[in-house]
């Protein structure tokens, strides 16, 4: 069991799939709104990175918590020869992750994690009551800018 309450997955391999439990997901269903619109796909989900890093980290914690099935394609922003030139037609400053759900592309890790939090079906990873979800805003902000 991991810190997260469930046996996480960090395979680097493509078309990762888990039917791991959402952590918490009684306790908190009070907090959280049901989202029985929420979408279910056939469309490929991919998600363009590199293993090590901790931003494609986050996006690949929310696909695991979701339990999305997605392809990790690997990108190397550090390259020798440079960023591969496609991967600006994906993400503008050349950085990873970047993402795209059938033929809707997003980049920002916020932005990515969000959007699969309300894509797909699935635990909630955000809380609803605005106070509450300030404050883990607010975390969240502090992880990326101090931390
Ligand atoms: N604000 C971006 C930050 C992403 C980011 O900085 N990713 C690093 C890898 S962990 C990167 O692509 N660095 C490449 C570079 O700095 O040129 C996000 O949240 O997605």
């Amino acid at each position: 069991m991991s810190q997260f309450g469930h046996e996480a997955t960090f395979d680097t391999s493509a078309n990762v799939v888990n039917n791991h439990r959402c952590a918490d997901a009684e306790r908190l269903r009070p907090l959280m709104r049901d989202w029985s619109d929420a979408v279910t796909t056939t469309e490929a989900v991919t998600l363009y990175g590199a293993a090590w890093s901790v931003y494609v980290r986050i996006v690949r914690l929310a696909l695991e918590e979701k339990h999305v099935k997605y392809d990790l394609v690997e990108v190397d922003v550090f390259s020798k020869t440079g960023v591969p030139e496609d991967h600006f037609t994906r993400h503008p400053f050349s950085r990873v992750p970047a993402f795209e759900h059938g033929s809707f592309p997003l980049y920002d890790t916020n932005a990515i994690v969000r959007y699969i939090d309300d894509a797909f079906l699935g635990c909630k990873l955000q809380l609803t009551e605005p106070k509450a979800r300030a404050k883990v805003n607010q975390i969240v902000g502090i992880m990326d800018a101090y931390a």
